[in-house]
């Protein structure tokens, strides 16, 4: 080892701690779009097709503060699609530590009582893909900084709404009237002011959300082609050696 230089010794340590390190996920997906644009259908739909890999969906929603007592009087004027109704710093840890290979504990929201479980949680594991999906995952500048690709499903207005009644009042316990006045107050300025603007930031655009088999094909094949990067990278430990140290 006295014939190595320098740089050569620091390498092969750093590529030893790796070994012994928790799995580090190597493609961190944001997927974002407005309410009922078919994010969750294109997650799935991605997720499905990875299914020889280890992929974990965490999605913005689990983020939502639990409204106090006072809130949840006047929930009629809560703006559930403001950026402030989600609890980002917990959001940001979150994603970091499952980027640093350790797992978490996500919240669990409850849409009809507008609450967090106060005693259960959901384990996520740190996988090799975390896809991060919502409405505002492309708000906060620190939170896209952890995504390698951003992923925006651009579905017309109007599909979204007719989606969004169906799926509140079957699923979230609403009625017409009240989804309607929401989507009129909060839900349209919010998309407006806040989700529309972040769609600059994404790499893709998917029109037509989950209907758009092609443009998820392609996706999942950039997923692969990175997968398969870092596989390659184990089989050759010198290639690996050279990625981890300029990864860094
Ligand atoms: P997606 N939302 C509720 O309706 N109630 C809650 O307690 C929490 C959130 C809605 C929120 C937003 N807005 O439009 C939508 N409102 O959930 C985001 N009004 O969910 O991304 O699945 O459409
Ligand atoms: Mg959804």
């Amino acid at each position: 080892s006295g014939l190595r230089s320098p740089t050569a010794a620091s390498v092969s340590s750093s590529a030893f701690a790796d070994a012994n390190a928790p799995r580090q996920p190597f493609v961190i997906a944001g997927v974002s779009g407005g309410t009922a644009s078919g994010k969750t259908t294109v997650c799935d739909m991605i997720i499905q097709q990875l299914h020889d890999h280890r992929v974990v969906l965490v999605n913005q929603d689990s983020f939502y503060r639990g409204l106090n007592t006072e809130e949840l009087k006047r929930v009629h004027e809560y703006n559930f699609d403001h950026p402030d109704a989600f609890d980002t710093e917990q959001l940001l840890e979150c994603v970091e530590k499952l980027k640093s290979g350790q797992s978490v504990q996500v919240p669990i929201y409850d849409f009809k009582q507008h609450r967090r479980s106060s005693d259960s949680f959901r384990q996520v594991n740190a996988s090799d893909v975390i896809i991060l999906e919502g409405i505002l995952v492309f708000h906060d500048q620190r939170v896209r900084n952890l995504m390698n690709m951003k992923i925006f499903v651009d579905t017309d207005a109007d599909v979204r709404l007719a989606r969004r009644i169906r799926r509140d009042t079957v699923e979230r316990g609403r009625d017409v009237n009240s989804v309607l006045e929401q989507y009129a107050k909060f839900v349209k300025p919010a998309f407006d002011d806040f989700v529309l603007p972040s769609k600059k930031y994404a790499d893709v655009i998917i029109p037509r959300g989950g209907d758009n088999h092609v443009a998820i094909d392609l996706i999942v094949q950039h997923i692969r082609t990175k997968l398969g990067e870092h596989d390659l990278c184990k089989i050759y430990p010198n290639v690996y050696v050279i990625q981890s140290t300029f990864q860094i």
